[in-house]
């Protein structure tokens, strides 16, 4: 009998495993409570940045200094369920599990924090399986799931095929077809991971 082959799995870490937009939105109404904020359900667009420079100019550099403060990627909270799910994937039989994900251009305090958040809420061995890079498409695997609408770089033809996470920049996008969705870690993931296997 032949054995199924092995599923890669990417996963992608801000939006998907830790709460990005929810800590920007909140730490930025409190270091600046009389500029105008934009609430998670009315985000749109990937770039909150660009989002904040379409009201003033000047908010862009606010909404970064936001992210750019030591303690903030590793003080996000996990989004619900994404711990118990990526677990329970990377201990499934023939399916490989990487998080992969993108740092800040400004990338003090960024990188390093992405490592210990791994640590803290995975535990040491999964920070092996940390993959960092500005450009996903080299990156070799069946899927990735990422919050990002469009993912592009070098490789014009990606090995994976995308599975759009929802999250609240993205809510209001069509889903594309074929474009799979997960809507949440909730949702039916495992089909999805099961769907690339080949026996
Ligand atoms: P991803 O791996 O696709 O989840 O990318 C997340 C990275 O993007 C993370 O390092 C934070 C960064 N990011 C998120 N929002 C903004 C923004 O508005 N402006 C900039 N420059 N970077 C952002
Ligand atoms: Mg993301």
């Amino acid at each position: 009998m032949v054995s199924p082959s092995t599923v890669r799995v990417l996963v992608d870490m801000d939006g998907v495993l830790a709460d990005f937009e929810t800590s920007l939105y909140k730490n930025y109404r409190s270091r600046y409570p009389d500029e105008p904020s934009i609430e998670p359900n009315d985000r749109r667009g990937f770039l909150a940045g660009d989002q904040y420079a379409g009201i003033r100019p000047d908010l862009r550099p606010k909404i970064a200094s936001i992210y750019e403060t030591p303690g903030f990627f590793l003080n996000l909270e996990p989004i619900p369920g994404a711990i118990e799910a990526i677990n329970e994937m990377s201990n499934l039989k023939n399916t490989d599990v990487f998080i992969c994900t993108s740092p800040l251009m400004k990338y003090e305090h960024c990188v390093q924090e992405k490592y210990e958040w791994v640590e803290k809420h995975l535990g040491p061995e999964f920070v092996r399986r940390l993959i960092l890079t500005s450009d996903k498409t080299v990156v070799w695997g069946d899927l990735l799931i990422d919050d990002k609408d469009c993912i592009t770089g070098v490789e014009p033809n990606p090995s994976w095929e995308h599975i759009l996470f929802t999250c609240c920049h993205n809510t209001h996008l069509d889903p594309r077809p074929p474009r799979r969705r997960l809507q949440s870690w909730a949702d039916d993931w495992r089909s999805i991971v099961d769907s690339k296997r080949k026996t």
